[in-house]
């Protein structure tokens, strides 16, 4: 682990006290193949002078699209958030923490997989039985890195999960300040748009990966015209980190 900011001179006495809060969290240090070489704070995490000398951190991202229409649920981040605020972007990203024994197996992508399940009900309201963790399908893992505002950023190696289901959503708007599902037009015009910003992960996720993948999905419905996320099982191989 390289030489780190002293985390005492960072001030977030300016920002809103549940998120601040929240980076207090400890994130789970990967190096660029993904393998735990540590633990550390959100906090330390995701400052720019830590990222510039290589930290880098497990998270994910899931989307969760509806079954019947197979529209993708979207989240527009709260203005409370200090990574990112106001920003449109997929339904649910956070991180695997150091802090739960559970969200450390790598098996199957289980730990992130346990995560996206704690994180819809925390963000979203979503009641954990409509977002188990066997309903996540693993797409692949992108490594990736953004700066955000002032001294904030990301550096992750993100897993990206689907999963289908229809979803009570509650949102947290301390985390949320709105949501909409979109069909791929929809998304579109989204994008096209001025005015709405984006993350940067969604972007690249959606240049890249998305589309192609929604198409898959609307393509193998099942008998009932559902689409289904694990009919994409296989669609990718997810062995190895693409860095983005
Ligand atoms: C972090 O998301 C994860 C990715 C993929 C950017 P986040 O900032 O929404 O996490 P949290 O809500 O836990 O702060
Ligand atoms: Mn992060």
């Amino acid at each position: 682990t390289p030489a780190l900011s002293a985390l005492a001179d960072i001030d977030l006495s300016g920002y809103d006290a549940e998120q601040s809060r929240l980076m207090e969290e400890r994130c789970i240090l990967v190096d660029e193949r993904d393998n735990a070489i540590g633990a550390a704070d959100k906090k330390t995490c995701h400052l720019m002078e830590n990222i510039n000398k290589g930290l880098l951190h497990r998270a994910f991202s899931a989307f969760v699209f509806r079954p019947s229409d197979g529209k993708l649920l979207l989240q527009q981040r709260a203005s409370e958030k200090i990574t990112f605020p106001d920003m449109w972007t997929n339904t649910c990203c956070s991180h695997p923490l150091d802090d739960f024994a559970e969200e450390k197996v790598e098996a199957e992508q289980l730990g992130v997989r346990i995560a996206a399940s704690r994180k819809l009900e925390h963000e979203l309201g979503i009641p954990r039985s409509q977002v188990p963790a066997d309903k996540f399908q693993y797409l692949t893992r992108i490594h990736y890195l953004a700066p955000s505002e002032g001294k904030w950023g990301e550096h992750e190696v993100d897993y990206i999960l689907f999963m289908t289901g229809d979803v009570d959503v509650t949102a947290n708007p301390n985390e949320i300040r709105d949501y909409k599902y979109v069909d791929k037009a929809e998304l579109q015009a989204m994008f096209d748009a001025p005015g709405n910003s984006f993350t940067p992960w969604f972007k690249l996720i959606a240049r890249d990966f998305l589309f192609g993948w929604w198409d898959e999905l609307l393509n193998r419905r099942d008998a009932n015209g559902n689409v289904v996320a694990t009919s994409l099982n296989g669609l990718v191989d997810g062995s190895k980190v693409i860095k983005m």
